[in-house]
């Protein structure tokens, strides 16, 4: 298969989990540096303290990005390392930071993609409520214009938020990222605010002249584990709930139905007066794909009342099925819902359990992984789906949030011990087929 010429083959990674130096040059803390300095949170106690130490070795790691041959390079900027309290005063050596990382991946002739918010918020303005303050709208489109206006020279392709469901979900609704919480109204909250930021962000962006941007939603099928009533309509709510949560409101302008009829109650009072505000996407969909969910109706389930069924089939180190086609039928939904939106992959890789053998890493099951998954988002782009690049997560082995080293993504082994990078036998597979654009 052949992908067109000037296709964006690129890797992708975010602040918290390859740059450690958390607190250096006058950073503040994120709610990822507090979440996991807690007790409890993070597998090991491991933290992004040191991570692949990127921010003292990003040279070396561009040096790498060039040797792969990657045309872009997806990375997001820390929020409180550029303003350490989240708003008002700039530390000008934490921008200074990007400003040369751009500089050296424009002259290294690779495309930046700049994600805004990778979940590492400013730990003080999660004291004033985080993403559940209506304030932080303004908070984030003041950060977002001081990049456009930094680094807006450099950069054409922008990304507001990373997987927005991720944050209300399991940072307000489970508790299992920062900031830890479980309260469902706070949940709803940072959808809707999220929803806002974005799309503020976006007008900020178009007031500048330049630029693309978009946002990076994770998306996956939610298949019925049987053909039973009860299991199809538990599968939809997951559905919903997963996909659309997000980009019905920016595409349509309006909440699901059954998101309304199940936590309407949720949403910050007047949250109708914001839908024609929120409807605004952007110029394209960032896709973040790694799996999909086989759904059983559990009435014991006080959530979605629904259960996920493990399939005997092949799982990644996640435990996450590996499910190619999953990626064809997000890709193809997306063009038929939403009138065929230009689209990027801005996430898509698998965690293996890659050893280091003889200065080698043999990481077959990830090339087989990535092969599949291009064949596919090939086979989407035959039946005219508008995807213009592919981001593999990740450019290397890095901080997996609450698994924290245990999980690895990499193109790129790093022995966090010396912080040494060995090219996996993935990374070098991937070279090829950039530099041929074929499969
Ligand atoms: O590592 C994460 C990334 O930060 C967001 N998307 C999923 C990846 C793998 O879990």
């Amino acid at each position: 298969m052949k992908f067109p010429d000037g296709f964006l083959w690129g890797a992708a990674t975010a602040s918290y989990q390859i740059e450690g130096s958390s607190l250096a040059d006058g950073a503040g803390p994120s709610i990822w540096y507090r979440f996991s300095h807690t007790p409890g949170n993070v597998v090991e106690g491991h933290t992004g303290d040191i991570a692949c130490d990127h921010y003292r070795r990003w040279r070396e790691d561009l040096a790498l990005m060039k040797e792969l041959g990657l045309k872009a390079y997806r990375f997001s900027v820390s929020w409180p390392r550029v303003l350490p309290e989240g708003k008002g005063r700039v530390n000008e050596k934490g921008l200074g930071f990007y400003e040369r990382l751009v500089e050296g991946l424009g002259e290294a002739g690779i495309e930046p993609m700049v994600t805004i918010y990778h979940w590492d918020l400013p730990a003080s303005l999660q004291d004033r409520g985080g993403w559940a303050n209506r304030e932080v709208v303004g908070w984030f489109s003041d950060y977002a214009s001081l990049l456009f206006k930094r680094l807006g020279d450099r950069v054409r392709l922008w990304i507001t938020l990373n997987e927005p469901w991720v944050t209300a979900h399991l940072g307000y609704a489970t508790g299992v990222h920062a900031p830890g919480m479980r309260d469902i109204f706070a949940a709803f909250r940072a959808v809707h605010h999220q929803l806002l930021a974005h799309a503020e962000a976006v007008r900020a962006m178009r007031a500048e002249g330049r630029g693309e941007i978009g946002i990076a939603v994770n998306l996956g099928p939610q298949h019925p584990a049987s053909p039973s009533e009860e299991d199809v309509r538990a599968a939809e709510r997951w559905d919903t709930y997963l996909n659309r949560l997000f980009l019905d409101p920016l595409f349509l302008g309006e909440y699901p139905g059954s998101i309304l009829e199940t936590f309407g109650w949720a949403l910050p009072k007047g949250w109708e007066k914001d839908t024609v505000k929120i409807k605004e996407p952007g110029d394209f969909v960032g896709v973040n794909y790694y799996t999909r969910a086989v759904v059983a109706h559990d009435p014991r389930d006080p959530f979605l009342r629904a259960r996920q069924v493990r399939q005997e089939a092949p799982h990644t180190e996640m435990g996450w099925e590996v499910y190619p086609d999953g990626l064809y039928e997000v890709l193809t939904w997306l063009r038929d819902r939403y009138g065929g939106p230009r689209m990027y992959i801005t996430e898509n890789g698998a965690a293996f359990s890659d050893r280091l053998e003889d200065e080698e890493v043999k990481d077959e099951a990830r090339v087989d992984y990535l092969r599949e998954h291009f064949l596919r988002a090939g086979r989407a782009m035959e039946e005219g789906v508008d995807l213009r690049g592919y981001m593999v997560w990740s450019l290397m082995d890095n901080f997996e949030w609450t698994f924290g080293y245990t999980k690895r993504f990499g193109l790129v082994y790093v022995d966090y011990e010396t912080q040494k990078r060995v090219v996996k036998e993935s990374g070098r597979w991937y070279s090829n087929v950039i530099a041929s654009g074929e499969i």
